[in-house]
């Protein structure tokens, strides 16, 4: 579909490349604003062609229309396609580095036929921009610094950074005179693993605009991008984009579910609306010019005749349908969870012991604890040899005798081996609780090989879970090739739960695959992999997950009591030995 957005990106692009030929800046700056009037409506572009309801479009005059019938009928327009003809894109990325313009761009690009920013850098590295004219070693040391700052704008950031400065920011706001209610939306409410940026709605007392200017007072390192009548954007102690926006308290509710997205969600919605006869917007639900609900969420979604969506849901995976029909899951929530399955101690790389542990895990409320160290061949975290492992079993059963009301579980994370096999043998595993199984080597394997070894692994009835699926490190690591939907299969068949691993940087599985598990009929367990006691508290970015993959308690191995755990252990190991034993 050839949406009001991405003819707006177009537009945009056009007077990017337009200024980069020096072009004439009243042309440029009327594409700027008619870009920015496109990218914050709601309405479709082939209505906007027509001209009706001209009224919220201010800005598109008769030379756009023409543009936009172009681009409906072609899918681009001339002067466009013209331009981009003779300019890269990644001439278009240079120019957004910080401070360096467009001016300075086309030197870069004509003299040097620089056309990217990694070029760039090289070309800086390389000492071809010394006997450039214009380029002194104040303006490279400017471009370096550019090039940093365009990284962190560019880059998206971990959920749990996003909850820290979302906090900072709604402290800071609810502190402001005249500042009533203040929450943040979009995908940080989603809970999405990482965020964009971060957007913050709030109701007032006082014109947005004097509330924006005290927000910004004072703001260390500040960096203000705009500051409107009724939105303000700034770089938030130099590492991430926040959005502020002013919100009618009788518009609250629409606003709230229009800016939390996802932006999938809500095109959804908005055709379903149309279906009923009602149009949805970030002001209200209304039918013809009377408007019937916008001041709650819940009042939004009842008036299209659905439940209540919670946000986590909201990625356009049947959630609406789901909600018209009054089939939602009943979401698993933090005060479910009596246990953490991935818990590293002394034994290995963590920093405390057992009963540090098991008192901090007590602290939180759980009912039971799995300590997972690493097993023998992860030498790098100190892996443990079968000497070692009935030392911690040991001490484990002391600890256990010394507190009162805490089951803890003796359990490892036991590599996978290149041949699938585990790095114990079965009589040093049927000692233990509970074993989730890890792949730590071969990352770079192809997809078969990888799948292979962990299907080899789930065959085991000592496997209880496997860990990390995917091997990511967001921002840091690509997951490893492996064929998830048919491990899901085969966790469902041997009775393997599959683990969501709740550290931030890797929450993995991802939410997508939690559903396709859930639907498949496979228990997941959620574990913190905790090195520190501190650590514990990730639990919520596992929940999170759970909950964007719509799972419920009953999915969640983590709600049992120690002693459904207990049994539940049991039964792969009884279930398994059974099988193998009936074949041989
Ligand atoms: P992010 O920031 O990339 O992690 O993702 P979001 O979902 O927070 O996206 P963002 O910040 O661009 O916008 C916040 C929400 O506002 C988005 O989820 C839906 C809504 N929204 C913003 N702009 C548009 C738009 O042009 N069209 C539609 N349909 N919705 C939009
Ligand atoms: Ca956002
Ligand atoms: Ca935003």
């Amino acid at each position: 579909m050839r949406g009001t957005r991405e003819f707006a990106l177009y537009l945009e692009e056009t007077a990017d490349l337009l200024s980069l030929k020096d072009g004439n800046f009243f042309r440029i700056r009327a594409y700027r604003d008619a870009a920015n009037t496109l990218m914050h409506t709601e309405e479709e572009l082939s209505r906007i062609a027509e001209g009706e309801d001209g009224r919220h479009f201010e800005g598109i005059g008769a030379g756009m229309i023409s543009k936009i019938r172009e681009y409906l009928s072609t899918g681009d327009f001339r002067e466009h396609s013209e331009l981009l003809e003779k300019v890269p894109r990644g001439v278009l990325e240079i120019m957004r580095i910080p401070k360096l313009g467009p001016k300075k761009t086309r030197v870069l690009f004509e003299k040097l036929g620089i056309t990217s920013v990694e070029e760039l850098r090289k070309s800086i590295e390389s000492g071809r921009l010394d006997s450039l004219a214009g380029f002194g070693d104040k303006t490279v040391s400017n471009i370096l610094e550019g090039i940093k700052q365009l990284e962190i704008y560019s880059a998206r950031i971990l959920i749990s950074e996003a909850d820290e400065i979302a906090s900072a920011v709604l402290e800071r706001l609810r502190g402001i005179r005249g500042v009533k209610k203040a929450q943040a939306a979009g995908s940080l409410r989603r809970r999405k693993e990482t965020e964009g940026d971060i957007d913050i709605l709030y109701t007032g007392k006082r014109p947005a605009r004097e509330i924006h200017e005290d927000f910004i007072k004072g703001l260390k390192k500040k960096e203000v991008i705009s500051l409107g009548e009724k939105k303000a954007s700034f770089i938030w102690e130099g590492s991430c984009q926040v959005d502020l926006r002013y919100i009618e308290e009788d518009e609250w509710g629409a606003a709230l579910q229009y800016f939390t997205g996802s932006k999938e969600h809500n095109v959804a919605l908005r055709k379903h609306a149309v279906r009923k006869g009602l149009k949805v917007s970030e002001y209200g639900v209304f039918r013809g010019g009377r408007k019937i609900a916008g001041k709650t969420e819940e009042e939004v979604y009842n008036s299209l005749g659905m439940q209540y969506i919670h946000p986590e849901l909201r990625e356009n995976m049947g959630e609406l349908a789901a909600a018209a029909a009054e089939e939602l899951p009943e979401l698993v929530a933090p005060g479910d969870i009596k246990g953490d399955t991935h818990v590293h101690s002394l034994y290995s790389d963590g920093t405390d012991s057992i009963e540090e542990i098991a008192r901090a895990a007590k602290d939180i409320g759980y009912e039971w604890i799995a300590i997972c160290d690493h097993s023998v061949s992860l030498v790098i975290a100190n892996g443990l040899d079968e000497k070692r492992l009935m030392e911690k079993k040991k001490e484990i059963e002391r600890v256990r005798a010394n507190i009162r009301g805490i089951d803890i579980l003796c359990g490892q994370e036991v590599d996978i081996r290149k041949d699938g096999t585990l790095d114990y043998p079965d009589d040093v595993l049927e000692k233990l609780d509970f074993v989730i199984a890890a792949v730590h080597t071969g990352f770079t394997d192809p997809e078969d090989i990888i799948t292979g070894r962990i299907i080899k692994a789930m065959s085991s009835p000592y496997v209880t879970a496997v860990a990390h699926l995917t091997g990511r490190l967001i921002n840091e690591r690509e997951p490893y090739a492996v064929d998830v939907p048919r491990i899901i299969d085969e966790a469902a068949r041997t009775g393997t739960a599959l683990e969501i691993n709740a550290n931030p940087q890797r929450l993995d599985l991802y939410y997508y695959y939690a559903k396709l598990a859930r639907e498949k009929g496979v228990r997941l367990a959620i574990g913190t992999d905790s090195h520190h006691r501190g650590d514990l508290g990730a639990m919520k970015y596992g929940v999170s997950v759970a909950r964007r993959g719509w799972l419920e308690k009953k999915d969640v191995i983590n709600t049992m009591g120690a002693g459904a755990l207990r049994k539940f252990l049991a039964k792969k190991r009884a279930g398994l030995k059974e099988k193998a034993g009936g074949r041989a």
